[in-house]
């Protein structure tokens, strides 16, 4: 039996410096860690359509993604990597999940609190059924362990739920899945406001590093990056969030901890330690932005993507047949 570890980035806009620490740097940290895993991810396309997205940008945040895949470092030998939508069975366990899910879990769930609260008007259905397609995407694979950012966690942990639930109506179907969280960089905030979540859908950007910005503009961004008049460097996230954030960043792309790097700035003020953290970020992202012109466009994620479908298809048909005559549909 093929043990997987899967998860999914919708394709909502440029990937940030939070889904980078949060999500994709460790997805290349487990795969050299869990050798005997296949890593299943996947752009959540049918995801981002919840809330609306024009088609043009959205054909080239997907292209985008793809390469920042694999721009970040993953190793193409256990890796399936697939567009979300061109696997229907994602969408067809989606409706069967949501045939399960009670409406009080849904109301409860934060993120689409949340993204309801800043849309006001138009809320979709689906942005409201969101989390029983993100259960079908995982038990769809019965993939073991699911790395995500901490704003994962509710949704992980209703995927749980249906998963018990539908083993006990219909008898043992799905593995149960685990949630992994990295201990840093699973939150990072938003450099002008940093007690809201660094996210690539915000209109504001200006507190966003865009994994695709320019040297000049990540300088930038982390200069003006709001801090308190304090002026000395330590770690309190309640009541130095600004700081603090930035030293997660600082901590996650060079593993120092907080301790070290107190020490290291024990006697200098916010200016040197952002011109620091800046020269760190742009060298990491740089990394990944000459990777990131390789791949894009290139015959060889054409040819990963399209093997990708095929093998996710193949798993996803045989599992669906199963859950179909569990449940009693068809003829
Ligand atoms: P959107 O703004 O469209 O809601 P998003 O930027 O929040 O998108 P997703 O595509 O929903 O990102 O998330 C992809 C992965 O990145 C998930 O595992 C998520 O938990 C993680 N992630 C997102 N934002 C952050 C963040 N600020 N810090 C750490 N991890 C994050
Ligand atoms: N809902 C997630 C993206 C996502 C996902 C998944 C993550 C969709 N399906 C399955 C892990 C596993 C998000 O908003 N970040």
């Amino acid at each position: 039996m093929i043990k997987f570890v899967l998860s999914g980035i919708k394709p909502t806009g440029i990937p940030t410096l939070g889904n980078y620490l949060g999500a994709l740097k460790n997805f290349v940290k487990l795969q050299n860690e869990m050798q005997d895993y296949e890593f299943l991810l996947f752009i959540a396309d049918m995801h981002a359509i919840t809330v609306y997205q024009d088609p043009k940008e959205l054909k080239q945040n997907i292209k985008n993604l793809a390469a920042l895949y694999l721009a970040c470092g993953l190793n193409t030998d256990n890796l399936t990597l697939f567009v979300q939508s061109e696997v229907k069975e994602h969408v067809e366990l989606g409706y069967i999940m949501q045939s399960i899910t009670y409406m009080g879990e849904l109301e409860r769930m934060t993120q689409y609190k949340d993204k309801k609260q800043k849309q006001a008007h138009g809320i979709s259905s689906a942005l409201f059924t969101y989390p029983s397609l993100m259960a079908a995407d995982i038990l769809l694979y019965d993939a073991k362990y699911v790395p995500v950012g901490d704003d994962q966690m509710q949704h992980l942990e209703l995927t749980r739920d249906l998963a018990n639930r539908f083993n006990n109506r219909y008898g043992e179907t799905f593995t149960v899945p685990e949630p992994l969280v990295s201990k840093k960089g699973s939150r990072i905030m938003d450099l002008q406001d940093p007690t809201k979540k660094m996210a690539k859908s915000e209109e504001e950007n200006k507190g966003c590093i865009f994994l695709l910005d320019p040297p000049s503009v990540i300088r930038k961004k982390i200069k003006s990056a709001v801090t308190d008049s304090e002026a000395k460097i330590y770690y309190d996230k309640e009541n130095k969030p600004g700081i603090s954030n930035l030293m997660t960043i600082y901590s996650s792309i060079t593993d120092l901890s907080y301790e070290e790097i107190e020490n290291k700035y024990k006697d200098k003020g916010y200016g040197d330690f952002k011109k620091d953290l800046a020269e760190i970020v742009v060298e990491e992202i740089s990394k990944v932005q000459k990777e990131f012109e390789k791949w894009y466009d290139s015959k060889e994620l054409k040819q990963i993507l399209y093997e990708g479908k095929c093998r996710a298809s193949m798993f996803a048909r045989s599992k669906m047949k199963k859950i179909k005559k569990l449940i009693g549909i068809g003829y």
